[in-house]
C-alpha cells in the first residue's frame, strides 16, 4: 500500500516533548496529551526515538531491555494506550530500532562475560596485544578508541559508540533470531515499522587493522558491507508477515548504495536517511564547520533527487544543530524557518519533521560545557583537551555542534518550564522560548506554525507534491527552483536562500508566497518561498 509516500512523518525525541508528572523528563503519557497537535499538523506518523528501558548513557540508546520500556517514560500500558490514541487520530507508530549494539546493562552482555555462557559469542570480544595495545587500530563515532577491556571475562569488547553500548555480533546466528523476536513482539502490539538506527554498519566482515583515517579507522570492514544486506532481507520477512514500514539511518551512504538498500526487488528497506546534504557546511567531520555555501546545497538535495526514486526527506533531527541558523538565517527568523518549510514540503519523497522545527526553534543558548548532557560533547571535550585545545575554542567547536542544541525541551508556552515541565527540566529550555513558543504562534496567522500547518495540508491535499516527478530548474548562488509534475499538473517552487533581494525568469500563479504577494512577476523577497503553478 505503501501509505509511507503519501505521509509526513514527524520525530519525537520523548525526553524532551512533554512532561507529564513534574520529573523534568518528557514521558509518554505526556506524549499522549500532545496528540491533538501533531493531528493539527497533519502528520500520519510518529517516529519515537528510543523509549526502551536504558541506563541512558547515550539517551536511550543504549539499551538494556528491548521489551520493557523505560521507568522515566511510563508504562507498557502507557505505551499501548499510545499506539491506540494515536491510531484513533490517524496517526502511526514507529519505533527506533537499535540493533547495532545494546547497553552493557543489557542481560545478553552481562551473560556474555562468561565464556562459558550461550551468550558468549554475542558481542565482539578479542585479546589485546602482549604491550598492553588494543585488538585493532579502529577508532570509534564519538571520538573515543573503540575497545574496552572487561576484567571478568579479561577480554575487550568492540563499542563502535560510547564504551556503554557495546557492538553486537552478527556472525552469531542466534542474534539475529533474538532481533526477529523483538520485531514480532512490537509488531504485534500494532507498531507501524521503525526507524533503523546506523543499519549500515551491522556486519563487520573481519576485525582486522583498518587504514589509517582523520576519523573511523577501520570503517572499511563494516560500512554498506554485503553482510548487511543479507542481514536486511532476513528481517524484512518478519516485517513483510505484518506489512510494517522501514527507514535506514545510513552513515556515509552514496547514492548507489542507498539506491541498492531501498530497490523495492531487493526487500531490504524502504528509504534511507543519507547525510550529504548536512556535509555542505563542514569539512569532513562535523567538528570543522565551513561557511554554508547554498549551491553546494542545492546541488546535493538535486543529486539525490534525481539518483533515488524515494528520499526520506529532513532537515532537522535529535543528532543536528537547528536548522534556521544552519541554512537559513537568525536574522531572518520567521522568513527562512518559512523557506525551509517550503523546502522539505515540496521536495519529493517522504518529509520528516524533528519535534519543535514546526515553530522554528532554535540552538540552545548554553554558555558552559556544565550545561551539556550529550555523551558525544562530553567525550569530544576530552579529547580536545588532550589535543591542548584551548578553553574558549573547545567551546567554539562544541557550542555550534553538540546534538544539545536539537535537544532542548519543546517550548510549548512561554514562562518558567515552557509548558513542558512544572519541574526541573533535564536539559535547560532556551531562553527565547518567551517569544518562541506554540501558545504564540497558535494565535498567530502568520506564524511559522500556520504555515507549517498550511504547507502540510497542501502536500496533504496535493498528489503533485506528494508523487509527481522532481525537475531541477535553478541552482545558484542564492535562487533554487524546481518543478514537480504527474500527468497534466505541474507546480514549480522558487526560494531565495539570501538576505537580499532576487530575480528569477520562472513565472505563473501564486499558490502560496511566504511574503503574502498574491501575483508573481519574478521579484523575491530575502528568504521568499512562492508556489507557482
Ligand atoms: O551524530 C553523529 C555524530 O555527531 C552521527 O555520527 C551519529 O552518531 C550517527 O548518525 C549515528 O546516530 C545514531 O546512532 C547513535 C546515537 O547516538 C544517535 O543518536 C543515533 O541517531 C548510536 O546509537
Ligand atoms: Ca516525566
Amino acid at each position: 500500500m505503501e501509505w509511507w509516500k503519501d505521509a509526513i512523518i514527524y520525530q519525537i525525541y520523548p525526553r524532551s516533548f512533554q512532561d507529564s508528572n513534574g520529573d523534568g523528563i518528557g514521558d509518554i503519557p505526556g506524549i499522549i496529551s500532545r496528540l491533538d497537535h501533531l493531528q493539527a499538523l497533519g502528520v500520519g506518523a510518529v517516529w519515537l526515538s528510543p523509549v526502551y528501558a536504558s541506563p541512558n548513557a547515550d539517551n536511550g540508546y543504549d539499551i538494556s531491555n528491548y521489551r520493557e520500556i523505560n521507568p522515566e517514560y511510563g508504562t507498557m500500558e502507557d505505551m499501548e494506550r499510545l499506539i491506540a490514541e494515536a491510531g484513533r487520530r490517524g496517526i502511526r507508530i514507529i519505533m527506533d530500532l537499535v540493533i547495532n549494539h545494546t547497553s552493557t546493562d543489557h542481560y545478553w552482555f552481562r551473560q556474555s562475560r562468561d565464556k562459558n555462557s550461550p551468550y558468549a559469542n554475542y558481542y565482539y570480544w578479542r585479546h589485546g596485544g602482549a604491550d598492553g595495545a588494543l585488538p585493532n587500530n579502529w577508532t570509534g563515532f564519538f571520538g573515543e578508541d573503540c575497545w574496552e577491556f572487561d576484567p571478568q571475562r579479561c577480554e575487550y569488547y568492540l563499542h563502535l559508540f560510547a564504551k556503554h553500548q557495546a557492538d553486537l555480533n552478527y556472525h552469531e546466528p542466534a542474534v539475529l533470531e533474538e532481533v526477529k523476536d523483538i520485531l514480532r513482539f512490537w509488531l504485534r502490539k500494532g507498531v507501524a515499522g521503525f526507524r533503523c538506527d546506523v543499519i549500515n554498519i551491522l556486519w563487520k566482515d573481519s576485525l582486522d587493522n583498518g587504514k589509517k583515517r582523520l576519523a573511523l579507522t577501520g570503517s572499511e570492514h563494516y560500512l554498506s558491507l554485503e553482510g548487511t544486506h543479507e542481514i536486511l532481507r532476513q528481517l524484512r520477512e518478519v516485517l513483510d508477515e505484518y506489512n510494517a514500514f522501514t527507514v535506514g539511518e545510513t552513515v556515509f551512504v552514496t547514492p548507489a548504495q542507498a539506491r541498492d538498500l531501498c530497490a523495492s526487488d531487493r526487500r531490504e528497506l524502504d528509504m534511507v536517511f543519507s547525510f550529504e546534504h548536512m556535509e555542505c557546511d563542514q569539512w569532513f567531520l562535523k567538528w570543522f564547520k565551513r561557511k554554508f555555501r547554498p549551491r553546494v546545497f542545492f546541488e546535493c538535495l538535486t543529486k539525490w533527487q534525481q539518483e533515488l526514486d524515494w528520499n526520506a526527506l529532513y532537515l532537522e533531527n535529535h543528532d543536528q544543530p537547528r536548522s534556521i541558523p544552519r541554512f537559513g538565517s537568525a536574522g531572518h527568523w520567521r522568513e527562512s524557518g518559512k523557506l525551509l518549510a517550503v523546502l522539505l514540503l515540496t521536495l519529493r519523497g517522504t518529509p520528516f519533521i524533528y519535534q519543535g522545527q514546526e515553530i522554528g526553534m532554535v540552538n540552545f543558548d548554553f554558555s558552559r560545557m556544565r550545561q551539556l548532557n550529550d555523551v558525544e560533547s562530553k567525550n569530544v571535550e576530552k579529547v580536545l583537551r588532550r589535543l591542548h585545545i584551548p578553553q574558549k575554542l573547545r567551546w567554539k567547536i562544541i557550542s555550534r555542534t553538540s546534538r544539545d542544541n536539537a535537544r532542548t525541551p519543546f517550548q510549548w508556552e512561554a514562562g518558567p518550564g515552557a509548558g513542558f515541565t512544572v519541574g526541573r527540566p533535564w536539559l535547560g529550555i532556551n531562553h527565547n522560548c518567551e517569544s518562541v513558543n506554540l501558545a504564540e504562534q497558535e494565535n498567530d496567522s502568520d506564524s511559522i506554525w500556520s504555515w507549517y500547518k498550511d504547507l502540510a495540508a497542501l502536500r496533504n491535499g496535493s498528489e503533485v507534491l506528494r508523487r509527481g516527478s522532481f525537475t531541477p530548474l535553478e541552482t545558484g548562488d542564492q535562487v533554487f527552483a524546481y518543478r514537480r509534475a504527474l500527468g497534466e499538473e505541474a507546480l514549480t517552487v522558487v526560494l531565495n536562500f539570501s538576505d537580499k533581494p532576487a530575480r528569477t525568469a520562472l513565472q505563473g500563479g501564486v499558490v502560496r508566497s511566504s511574503a503574502g504577494r498574491d501575483r508573481f512577476d519574478g521579484h523575491l523577497e530575502p528568504w521568499e518561498a512562492v508556489i507557482l503553478d
